[in-house]
């Protein structure tokens, strides 16, 4: 079997004004939807960052990927190499974490890979990560601070302004409601911290069983930090990235005892030595989109394993077939033992035939194949690779977008 053509479409999905530390997001965010084609006629999907660099690395690859055989995975990874010699980051120079380009892109093309092997041997995913030792795949609710949309011509708001400890509360309960979700993430470092707090006992009162986390993405001081460790001792399961940089985090780490989680420090292979020779986090996020796909990050649970940290699983805005790799990559890794991340509930379009996939109490099954397990909306792809073409935005920079909000924002980590 042999890859014969490899198609790279960008797509725009109307977002909504989510607020974080380094300000907030554009009215769509940006995707790339990967179609590999095979000479005996199977087609495997992925779904990748969707951003500049993200989005020209992809297409430099694609075609280099003409003859590959799907099994070679190592094969994929030269070509993706000897493609992109530059290397460099995917990000935007105002994010907080970079991922070199290479990794994102060979992740992209991988679990395409994957897809076809799958479809190919008629198995699910997971069966080609090892077997999946969880169908039932549990997700927490990802809570915002945000502000209601003002331009509605490229999509609807969802949930109108949030930007106080009830109005939060509020969002969680609709969650609670529509999608049955166990568990709360709160996207921190966008009010004062003492109203993050207030948010977080509020929901504590709310949902007394919830397990609750907070991800400030390095925007208090130690200092600061060590002062809201002590007003949510016993609240939160854990903290996600309070602190900025791998020795502000062991500093912290080094007086409390409530776990670091992160997907800020540790993003690489390399850095899990580093972190854990400092302890400076006791939980780190796997993602396939940077952690060498899907092999990566099942590999990535078991150097934690090994390395007696905790793993968790990170998200970005994304559609469904993101969503089917999370499940699989949690179904295949035994130590993700927290509920995932995902952005899922804040956009409302899918590529995937058959609509968008229900939560139940919080959970989804893991889809059974054969590959992702998944098919692609073609109408839908065409309708959203127009959005991305008529769309301004190519590149995702929050604080740019965050100006049209505060227009004397500056964006400043940390900020407490
Ligand atoms: O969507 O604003 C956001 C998040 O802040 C996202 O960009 C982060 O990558 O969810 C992510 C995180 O856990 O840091
Ligand atoms: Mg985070």
């Amino acid at each position: 079997m042999k890859i014969v053509e490899v198609l790279v479409t960008p797509i725009a999905i109307p977002d909504v004004p989510l607020a974080n530390t380094k300000g907030v997001h554009p009215s769509v965010f940006l995707r790339a939807i990967i179609q590999v084609k095979t000479d005996n006629g199977l087609v495997g999907l992925g779904e990748a960052y969707g951003a500049a660099r993200t989005l020209t690395g992809l297409q430099r690859t694609a075609p280099t990927l003409e003859g590959l055989d799907p099994y070679n995975l190592r094969e994929l990874r030269r070509r993706v190499e000897v493609a992109l010699p530059e290397g460099g980051g995917v990000n935007a120079p105002t994010a907080l974490a970079d991922h070199k380009v290479v990794d994102v892109v060979y992740s992209a093309f991988e679990i395409a890979l994957l897809d076809i092997r799958g479809k190919e041997v008629n198995r699910p995913l997971y069966d080609l990560l090892g077997g999946a030792v969880r169908k039932t795949i549990p997700f927490g609710g990802y809570l915002f601070y945000k502000f209601a949309k003002q331009d509605l011509t490229l999509g609807p708001d969802i949930m109108g302004e949030v930007m106080s400890p009830d109005t939060l509360v509020a969002q969680a309960k609709e969650f609670s409601a529509q999608y049955g979700f166990k568990s709360w993430k709160l996207k921190g470092g966008v009010l004062e911290p003492e109203q993050e707090v207030e948010t977080l006992l509020k929901l504590r009162e709310v949902f007394p069983h919830h397990q609750l986390r907070i991800d400030p993405m390095g925007a208090w001081t130690v200092p600061t930090a060590l002062k809201v460790v002590k007003q949510l001792d016993g609240v939160l399961e854990y903290l996600e990235d309070p602190c900025k940089g791998m020795d502000a985090m062991a500093e912290l780490s080094a007086q409390i005892d409530m776990p670091l989680a992160t997907n800020l420090v540790v993003v690489e292979f390399e850095q899990i030595i580093e972190a854990v020779k400092k302890d400076a986090v006791q939980i780190v996020l796997s993602d396939h989109h940077y952690w060498r796909g899907a092999t990566g990050a099942v590999h990535l649970g078991e150097i934690c394993r090994a390395a007696n940290l905790g793993v968790s699983m990170h998200s970005n805005s994304h559609l469904g077939i993101s969503l089917a790799a999370m499940c699989h990559v949690a179904a295949a890794t035994p130590n993700l033992t927290y509920d995932c991340d995902t952005h899922y509930p804040w956009s409302t379009k899918e590529i995937i035939k058959g609509g968008r996939p229900e939560f139940k109490d919080g959970t989804l099954q893991v889809p059974e194949g054969p590959g992702l397990g998944v098919e692609l909306d073609e109408e839908a792809l065409e309708q959203l690779h127009e959005l991305y073409t008529i769309a301004m935005v190519k590149d995702r920079d929050d604080t740019d977008e965050m100006l049209k909000y505060i227009p004397d924002y500056v964006r400043k980590v940390p900020r407490w």
